[in-house]
């Protein structure tokens, strides 16, 4: 397969080119080829342009606020002119409540500021090479982690006040912790105690008091799937997956990557989860 053809495109009367142009950096430095309009196009002229260049994909960048009349008169354009197979994707300045609309009206994803340029090239690729390997996404919450100070004091509020079923205990010495798992539905509640001081639960435990530690996604293909955050510039504690309980892989991604929650990927041997 040759370069990726990618049109950016900035309809709309404002000057704001910036994320334009950075974008359009962005994807040439992911082995793309650019073709970039240039500021004040209308969408008839951008679909033109796309028909002509023959491009993979459109991408549209607003931030003059009027990107719902603009977003669907280009894929109108494109539809008028038998071009609707050519994907058309949008970003700057849009607000979260407008982007259900813009993918009712045709566009099939919208990167707002922050988003990860590695995030965007990486999804512009399976986009336009469906075949490639795309990763899904977790299906599941495996299990929400409670830091404890003891587990024997903690367990009733949740065997005999919620009437969870206490499905086992088991201690991760590499961790330095006790955990106990109760089911709930197919997902599960654990609880950490600290055995050590240095254990990574005691220093939670020190520093935030007892509750919520992290929440653990069931995962497959989980080596993968810490390349691909990798490459992503997703922040990861641990890079490669380690040893969790029930023979589980895990890997736990850094807060700062989930607006302060701390995400655990955690694969189980295959058939050997509810
Ligand atoms: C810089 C700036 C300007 C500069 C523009 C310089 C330039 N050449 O671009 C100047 C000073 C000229 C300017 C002027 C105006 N501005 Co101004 N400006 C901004 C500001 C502060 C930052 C925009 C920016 O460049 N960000 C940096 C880039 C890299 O980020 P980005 O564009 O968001 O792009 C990222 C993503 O959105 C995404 N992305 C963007 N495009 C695309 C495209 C694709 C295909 C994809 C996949 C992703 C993607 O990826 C990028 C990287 O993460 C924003 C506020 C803000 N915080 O956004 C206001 C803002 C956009 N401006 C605004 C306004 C109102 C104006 C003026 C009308 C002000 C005035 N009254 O004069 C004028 C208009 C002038 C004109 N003729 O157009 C408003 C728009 C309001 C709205 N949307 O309803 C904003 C939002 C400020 C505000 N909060 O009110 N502005």
């Amino acid at each position: 397969m040759g370069k990726i053809r990618v049109l950016i495109a900035k309809p709309g009367l404002d000057g704001h080119d910036r994320g334009a142009l950075v974008i359009a950096q962005a994807l040439r430095d992911h082995g793309m080829e650019v073709i970039y309009t240039g500021l004040r196009q209308s969408p008839v002229q951008i679909a033109q342009a796309a028909i002509q260049e023959d491009v993979d994909v459109i991408g549209l960048s607003s931030l003059s606020g009027a990107h719902k009349t603009l977003f669907p008169k280009v894929i109108e354009a494109l539809k008028e002119r038998h071009a609707a197979d050519i994907p058309v994707v949008g970003g700057g300045v849009i607000p979260a409540e407008d982007i259900p609309y813009l993918m009712e009206h045709g566009v099939q994803r919208i990167f707002t500021s922050g988003s990860s340029t590695e995030a965007l090239a990486t999804y512009i690729k399976q986009l336009v090479n469906p075949e490639a390997e795309k990763l899904k996404a977790p299906e599941k919450i495996a299990h929400i982690g409670i830091a404890v100070k003891q587990i024997d004091q903690a367990l009733s509020f949740y065997t005999d006040t919620l009437g969870l079923e206490l499905e086992g205990i088991e201690t991760i010495e590499t961790e330095g912790v006790k955990t106990a798992f109760l089911k709930i539905g197919s997902s599960r509640i654990e609880l950490l105690e600290p055995l050590t001081t240095e254990s990574p639960i005691y220093r939670f435990l020190n520093k935030r008091g007892e509750g919520i530690h992290h929440i653990a996604l069931e995962a497959d293909e989980l080596d993968e799937r810490l390349n691909t955050l990798k490459s992503e510039g997703i922040p990861l504690i641990n890079e490669e997956p380690k040893q969790g309980a029930h023979d589980s892989q895990v890997a736990f991604i850094h807060p700062k990557a989930a607006n302060g929650v701390l995400f655990e990927l955690c694969q189980h041997p295959k058939g050997s989860e509810a």
